[in-house]
């Protein structure tokens, strides 16, 4: 059985021997450019626009590129720095398979007639559902539908699912039940004219730090902030209200908020009237959520409850954001419902300078979300077990209803079945469960038990350590393709170099496999990125998440086109539901009562003190990109648990000291960041880092009922003072890599752009 890492060379590998610090040979330590490329940033949501400096076949740095709508040429420490994956050391250039003696290079060939003679193998003794894929989101549009579409036709099988099931999944399910259609309202050229501004668990200025730009813009014009986060997050240090709830106590924030709007006649009656369904059942369900009842549930003082209605209710325009900080828990999409609730209420959505979103996370995190990525979805954001929406795509597919697959299992749900052994080879994409979903050590015991396991990634990541095969992908800058960002733009990613040595882009690895199992004849005519798009917008076309009018030739002329875009002449929708009208086939949203349940763990005498997870501006996810990269390994090397200062004094500990966090699922010893920013009771630790550091250690396996989302932001834990020596060594070993990279002179050229 596979382990975590634990000797040094394997702690070299998992957390990257190599930081992209000394410069490579033939470095110019001053390059000229041959050619600017405009693409965009291949980290998160916002795809913020950026010119690559290119030079023989090799990003060398970045230009801003101003003209690009969104972030006009500003960028984030990653995108500043993400220029420096490309020529790591560690790149997959060659595919890798197992011996015993641990993995080896292998020809194309090899370990492609390997890889495919196990699928058949594993498929011909347990049945087609027995081989699952698990993909990602930072995939581009045409490859997330085209893994969809590998899933269900290449391989047959209908357990398909993606990382988005750990992000994007709980304000999709609520986006589409309240308004029939998933996609953030607006551009966000509507915050900067809103008059209030509500940020629901998002930590705005490290996960999406070019919207703050957006956000600082309204305030300069005088608009009012409020934050709700147990953390007091630094866009929150620039907030008119902090309300730093309990964690998981959301949705009774909403409710509380919701009775008080309507006991002050505070909601737009005609709005609700003509435009919503359901708002009497969703009042008679907060009838008892009082600002007493409220303060009890959340911890917050009645008084800001009640500014903060005051202050939602009474303003004219009004934008409202969420993020992960409320959809990741057990009531994720009733959290999500809470916010619509709130929206539709004061009936301005549709309106300029009006608004709601939530902020998407990964690069696709929109795309990927719509075009039959998901074990339940088809493209164009339809449902795989609605006849009619079957017929269709069986139509663009050349395929009969019988052999296309129904409803699968979902990600968590795929990992549990690997475990329980009914799910016996896995094709892993784009995703790193081993880091990334909860109880990590459950993770590794299920990719330890597969039959079968391959791998493409670019880099040998903590799961693909657990892989049979490796085959070696291309970077975001090697390939073209489109991306929808959180505003819900279609935009153009351009090829800037070619993959290095036998690396190649996902679709054409899958096209091959598909190929050799004999189902060419539904990827063949797959010839580049753009025939595929030509075939998603087809798929697309009369979905809510309709692409038919964008072409490769009208993004680069708009930069960017909003969906839905449903004809060649439609400049695209920058602002949804104008006029009111919503996307159900009567035209009207649905309020959707949300009444108060606790989440599925709580604080007790055993664990006395709330644990949450999330981000820090300097990495990105699982982080095997940005560990690799210097420069952000020296802003942030290692994972801490932040925790305030009266806290910090019940136990004993000081800044820096070691600290033994336990839950139910296991233990972790990290450094201790005394911070008066966070609730005293209740702890944060950033989840970016591998096994003994990995905050899903200590996160649960518990999901929402609708959407499938672990709850990553709530659980509980107990506290114990340790040791120095405890620290485990891997998390020294980066303090000392971010110390080499601060002192090392020879770093310097690749860290001054
Ligand atoms: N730097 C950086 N940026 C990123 C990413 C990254 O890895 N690094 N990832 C991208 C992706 S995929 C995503 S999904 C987004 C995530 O973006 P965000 O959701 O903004 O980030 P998180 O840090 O996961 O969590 C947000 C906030 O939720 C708060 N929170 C915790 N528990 C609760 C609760 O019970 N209620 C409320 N209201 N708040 C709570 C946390 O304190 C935290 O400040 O970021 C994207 N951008
Ligand atoms: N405790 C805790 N856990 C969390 C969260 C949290 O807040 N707290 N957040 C959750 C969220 S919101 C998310 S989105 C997930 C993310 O979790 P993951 O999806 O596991 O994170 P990534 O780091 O994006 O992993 C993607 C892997 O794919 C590779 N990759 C990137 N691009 C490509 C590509 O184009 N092709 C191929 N083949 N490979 C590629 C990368 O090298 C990396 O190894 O984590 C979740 N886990
Ligand atoms: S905000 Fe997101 S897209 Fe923009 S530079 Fe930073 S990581 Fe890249
Ligand atoms: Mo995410």
């Amino acid at each position: 059985m596979a382990t975590l890492p634990q000797t040094p060379d394997q702690l070299r590998t998992a957390f990257g021997p190599h930081l992209n610090l000394a410069p490579p040979d033939g470095w110019d330590a001053d390059p000229v450019p041959d050619r600017l490329v405009e693409t965009h940033c291949c980290f998160c949501g916002q795809q913020c626009g950026i010119k690559l400096k290119v030079k023989d076949n090799r990003v060398i740095g970045f230009d801003p590129w101003e003209e690009f709508p969104f972030n006009k040429g500003k960028l984030c420490p990653k995108g500043v720095k993400r220029y420096l994956q490309g020529n790591h050391p560690d790149r997959l250039t060659k595919a890798l398979m197992r011996t015993p003696e641990g993995f080896r290079e292998a020809d194309w060939e090899t370990a492609m007639a390997h890889t495919v003679a196990k699928i058949q193998e594993i498929q011909g003794k347990y049945g087609k559902d027995a081989f699952a894929v698990l993909s990602g989101v930072s995939l581009t549009n045409e490859k997330s539908y085209h893994v969809g579409k590998f899933a269900r036709l290449g391989l047959q099988t209908k357990n398909l699912d993606y990382n988005g099931r750990l992000c994007m999944v709980s304000a999709g399910a609520g986006n589409k039940k309240a308004f029939g259609l998933d996609r953030a309202a607006n551009s966000w050229e509507d915050i900067e004219g809103a008059e209030v501004i509500w940020v629901a668990g998002s930590n705005v200025a490290e996960c999406s730090p070019i919207t703050t730009d957006y956000i600082w813009r309204a305030r300069d014009r005088g608009a009012k902030l409020i934050v709700v986060d147990p953390r007091i997050t630094p866009l929150a240090r620039t907030a008119d209200l902090v309300l730093p709830l309990k964690p998981g106590s959301d949705s009774a924030l909403t409710n509380g908020i919701l009775h008080l709007l309507d006991t002050w006649n505070l909601i737009d009656r005609a709005f609700i009237e003509n435009h919503t369904q359901g708002f009497e059942e969703t009042l008679s369900a907060v009838k008892d959520c009082t600002p007493e009842w409220t303060s009890r549930m959340t911890g917050l003082p009645v008084a800001a409850i009640e500014k903060a209605a005051r202050m939602w209710g009474e303003a004219r325009t009004s934008f409202l954001l969420h993020a992960r900080g409320i959809e990741h828990q057990s009531k994720g999409v009733e959290n999500v419902l809470g916010c619509i609730n709130l929206v539709l209420a004061t009936g301005r959505i549709g309106k300029p300078n009006c608004g709601y979103g939530t902020i998407t996370g990964q690069g696709n995190g929109q795309g990927g979300r719509e075009h039959g990525h998901k074990c339940d979805q088809l493209p164009g954001n339809r449902d795989i077990e609605n006849p009619e929406h079957r017929k269709y795509i069986c139509d663009v597919w050349g395929c009969t209803d019988e052999e296309l697959p129904r409803k699968g299992q979902s990600a968590q749900e795929i990992m549990n079945a690997i475990h329980a052994g009914e799910i016996k080879g896995l094709l892993l994409l784009c995703f790193n469960p081993v880091v990334s979903l909860p109880d990590n050590q459950f993770t590794a015991e299920a990719l330890s038990k597969l039959e079968f396991f391959v791998c493409l990634d670019f880099f040998a990541s903590e799961s693909a350590q657990y892989a049979d095969v490796i085959l070696p992908s291309a970077l975001h800058e090697e390939d073209e393709g489109t991306s929808t960002s959180a505003e819900g733009r279609v935009i153009k990613i351009n090829k800037a170099v070619d993959p290095p040595g036998d690396a190649r882009p996902d679709w054409v690895i899958l096209n091959e496999i598909a190929h050799r199992l004999g189902r060419g004849k539904y990827f063949d005519h797959f010839t580049s990125p753009e025939a595929i798009f030509n075939e998603l917008r087809v798929a697309s076309k009369g979905g809510t998440a309709d692409y038919y009018g964008i072409t490769y030739e009208k993004i680069e002329r708009q930069m960017g086109v909003f969906w839905p875009c449903p004809s060649l002449d439609h400049p695209g929708t920058p602002r949804l539901f104008e006029g009111g009208r919503f996307a159900h086939p009567d035209g009207k949203a649905r309020f959707v009562p949300t009444p108060w349940r606790p989440p599925m763990e709580v604080v007790d005498a055993d664990y006395p003190v709330w644990l949450t997870s999330g981000r820090v501006v300097f990495h990105y996810l699982s982080g095997t990109q940005t560990r690799r990269i210097g420069w952000l390994v020296e802003q942030c090397p290692n994972p801490y648990l932040e925790i305030h200062p009266k806290l910090a004094e019940r136990y004993g500990l000081k800044d820096g000291d070691a600290v033994e966090i336990t839950s139910r699922r296991g233990s972790l010893v990290l450094p201790a960041k005394v911070v008066m920013t966070i609730r005293p009771d209740t702890v944060f630790i950033p989840y970016h880092w591998p096994g003994n550091l990995g905050a899903n250690r200590l996160t649960a396996r518990h999901l929402d009922p609708v959407s499938k989302i672990p709850e990553f932001k709530v659980s509980a834990c107990r506290l114990q003072k340790t040791t120095p020596d405890r620290i485990p060594a891997e998390l020294r070993e980066l303090q000392r890599m971010a110390f080499e990279a601060r002192t090392n002179q020879a770093a310097l050229p690749q860290r001054v752009f």
